[in-house]
């Protein structure tokens, strides 16, 4: 073999920076250069991106497909493997309807793996029960964006950062998450624009900003409520462009009367003053950006808080302009394309409404027969389906739930609890451990596809060397088990023909094609005829749906507040040198070195209060579990308020976390709920959790 180097994109976050990727002439993945013309990246890349080669090492990787006996997994061949998936499928959907199976798929895996996801689910099972992690994600974005703007995506492009006159980031922390974005936000900071950063910890940004709104978890609403209320009282809203673009001003303006910054203050932590200085600074600036994450989302407010923010933009016509507007800060590197490709219960690709006649004759049309016609489960919805009997068959891949879903020891019971468990990965997770059958995947340096990133740029992947051992992308696997039921609908000759059937039914991809996305760094979506170039910047003359939709959001507050006995109120976060369930970041020893494996933030004054020293070793408990680890005292956290990573299977905050639901998307609340901690002895060695549980 010789050694090789192909273009590609990071597999890692939604920034989507492109690298080169180099394999050796053993045929092993060795190295990683950025390039230095991306228009995105610009010749950077931060600390994960340089450590894609250990993320898809091959020792570690899983090359055959396995079946569990009891406690150990056997190798099988994917002969065997597909034949007792499709058994056990059919088992089920005959006894109990195609209700009782279902897909998750993966935000890291490609738009043809994902397409591939949902229409088999569809076509070939017949059920919409399809879904991802947007769904604990920006799922309060996909609809609360959509009913207020009619889209769910970035309005801008990431190089609009530097065009503005002030940024607010709102419940991001994109220095650690989105670094080279976060770059691009302290170089335009550093370049003389205003920074607003609204988060209860102190996070780098925050240390930079002009204003400081470190709010109370879980109060956003009240907040953006107040800052509307100052806007309008102050008429320092866009008449011109309310008048012209919105309609409900008025129900909105009645809404927000009496929510003055005074109103709120006991509610959000903050000074009124400080508030009407945000909501000045933001209204009275001509290109105002807002960026926000999950700070927003994770909420059982998420949508209501998606709303408020989409009402705060378009009072004050923030939007469709240059260095000016909304911005959800997409997680994964594919969970926008994850997104557009239909792996939600309630949209097909194009986000076409599953529960419409017409979407449904569209695709059966086009796909050569009938599709799924109920409503489908989310992921969390068959959680708990699962417990209850009535959810018995998941294919999963490219996710770790029993890490990443609030509350782990339920989601745990609910998996064990299915007559099949399915699982396709790069390497044994805490929840391949729990499958019946596990299947190899292939990385994305084994693959070609497309990845669309957190600006809805569609860019081309490709591999540098062959799947390894036997190894399948996953639409092929998908493909060979759709065959193996008998089903010849995912009958694809290669990969391109999967994007271009694709492209043909969703609207907003319809202008694309291979030889087109490799021309340059690839398109923004919508591309179509009438923008053939695909597109920088939404809204700019118009919203999908005509005029935008200003919504008035009520204030709804955490679902578990601290009590006497779980006296701290427990928010989670991330950290820069690790990345969701660590199953790939934690390859690396370079980023394995940086942080111990879990953590504790605690403010000084709780830290003194509880006797704890630096790095002490603590038990923190929720009505849901218990983990260890240890302590970072710092005051980054405000008094009363610790918080979590969840990378780290040894101490996963997701033990604690609640699985209350944001009605209108059925988002978890997992950054806020109440926990008591305690100090362990100095000497105590923090237990990973599965001592503590006898799991695993
Ligand atoms: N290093 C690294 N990068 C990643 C990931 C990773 O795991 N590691 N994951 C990727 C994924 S999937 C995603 S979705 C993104 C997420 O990226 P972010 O959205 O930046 O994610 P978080 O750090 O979880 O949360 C953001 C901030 O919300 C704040 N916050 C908590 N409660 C509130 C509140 O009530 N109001 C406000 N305004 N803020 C609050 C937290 O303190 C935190 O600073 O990152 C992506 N990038
Ligand atoms: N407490 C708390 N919990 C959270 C969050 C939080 O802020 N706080 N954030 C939530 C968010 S925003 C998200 S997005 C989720 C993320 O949760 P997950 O999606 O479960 O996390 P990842 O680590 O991205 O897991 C992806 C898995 O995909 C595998 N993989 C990578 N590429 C491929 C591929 O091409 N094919 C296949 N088959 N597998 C592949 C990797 O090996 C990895 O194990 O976590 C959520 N959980
Ligand atoms: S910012 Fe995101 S896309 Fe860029 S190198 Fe880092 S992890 Fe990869
Ligand atoms: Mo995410």
């Amino acid at each position: 073999m010789h050694s090789k180097v192909v273009k590609t994109v990071c597999p890692f976050c939604g920034v989507g920076c492109g690298m080169y990727l180099t394999s050796d002439w053993k045929g092993k993945v060795c190295g990683v250069t950025p390039q230095w013309d991306h228009p995105i990246s610009r010749g950077k890349l931060c600390d994960k991106g340089w450590s894609t080669a250990y993320a898809v090492s091959s020792e570690s990787r899983i090359t055959h497909p396995l079946r569990r006996e009891r406690d150990k997994f056997v190798h099988i061949s994917w002969e065997e493997a597909l034949s007792s998936i499709s058994r056990a499928l059919q088992d089920i959907i005959d006894d109990d309807g195609p209700q009782a199976v279902g897909i998750i798929s993966s935000a890291r895996a490609t738009n043809e793996d994902n397409y591939a996801a949902q229409k088999f689910a569809r076509s070939v099972l017949k059920t919409n029960n399809v879904d991802h992690c947007a769904r604990i994600c920006h799922s309060p974005t996909v609809a609360g964006l959509k009913q207020v703007l009619g889209s769910g995506a970035m309005t801008n492009s990431t190089d609009d950062v530097s065009k503005a006159d002030v940024i607010m980031v709102i419940g991001a922390d994109p220095t650690e998450n989105h670094s080279v974005l976060g770059g691009q936000v302290i170089q335009a900071k550093l370049a003389g624009a205003k920074l607003i950063v609204v988060d209860p910890r102190v996070t780098r940004l925050a240390k930079l900003a002009d204003i400081h709104l470190q709010l109370q978890p879980g109060t956003n609403t009240a907040l953006l409520n107040s800052m509307l209320q100052v806007i309008i009282s102050n008429g320092w809203h866009d008449q011109d462009f309310i008048a012209q673009r919105c309609e409900g001003f008025e129900k909105l303006e009645k809404h927000v009367e009496k929510v003055t910054p005074e109103s709120v203050e006991a509610i959000t932590g903050l000074d009124a003053e400080q508030i009407r200085q945000a909501a000045k600074l933001y209204s009275q600036t001509e290109h105002s950006m807002i960026l926000y994450g999950m700070g927003i989302t994770q909420f059982v407010s998420g949508t209501t808080n998606v709303m408020a923010l989409a009402d705060l933009a378009l009072v004050c016509g923030h939007i469709g302009k240059p260095g000016t507007g909304i911005n959800p800060l997409r997680g994964q590197n594919n969970v926008q394309g994850a997104c557009d490709m239909g792996c939600l219960p309630n949209v097909y690709p194009g986000y076409q409404l599953a529960d419409e006649k017409e979407t449904q004759a569209k695709f059966s049309a086009a796909w050569g027969g009938d599709v799924a016609t109920s409503a489908g489960l989310t992921s969390m919805g068959m959680t708990k389906a699962a417990l209850a009997g009535q959810f018995k068959g998941l294919i999963l891949f490219g996710e770790d739930p029993v890490v990443t879903d609030p509350d782990q020891n339920h989601v745990r019971e609910a998996y064990q609890a299915l007559d099949l468990l399915v699982v396709a990965e790069l390497t044994m997770t805490e929840t391949a451990k729990l499958a019946d059958i596990v299947l190899p995947a292939a990385s994305f340096a084994e693959k070609s596809g497309t990845f669309t990133n957190c600006e809805r740029r569609v860019q081309c992947i490709h591999p540098v060397i062959p799947p390894l051992g036997e190894a399948m992308g996953d639409w092929q696997w998908l493909q060979a088990l759709a065959k193996a039921m008998g089903s010849d609908r995912l009958n694809w000759p290669d990969t391109e023909s999967v994007f271009d059937e694709m492209a043909r039914l969703t609207p907003q991809y319809q202008g694309m094609n291979y030889p087109k996305l490799e021309q340059g760094f690839g398109l923004q979506w919508p591309c179509n005829e009438s923008a053939p170039q695909g597109t920088a910047i939404l809204h700019q003359q118009q919203f999908p749906i005509g005029k935008a939709r200003l919504t008035p959001a009520h204030y709804v507050p955490i679902d578990e507040p601290t009590d006497e006995d779980y006296p701290l109120l427990l928010t989670t976060n991330r950290l820069h040198f690790h990345y969701g369930c660590g199953s790939m970041s934690r390859k690396s020893p370079l980023l394995e070195r940086e942080t111990p494996p879990g953590i504790l933030f605690i403010n000084p004054l709780d830290a003194k209060a509880l006797s704890l020293h630096p790095y002490h070793p603590v038990g923190v408990r929720s009505r849901r579990g218990y983990i260890e680890t240890r302590a970072m005292i710092t005051k980054d956290v405000p008094p009363g308020v610790v918080s979590m990573p969840y990378h780290f299977k040894e101490a996963p905050s997701n033990q604690l976390t609640n699985t209350a639901l944001d009605p209108i998307t059925k988002m978890p609340e997992l950054k806020a709920c109440a926990v008591s901690v305690t100090a362990l002895p100095i000497d105590h060695m923090p237990s990973p959790v599965w001592q503590l549980t006898g799991e695993g």
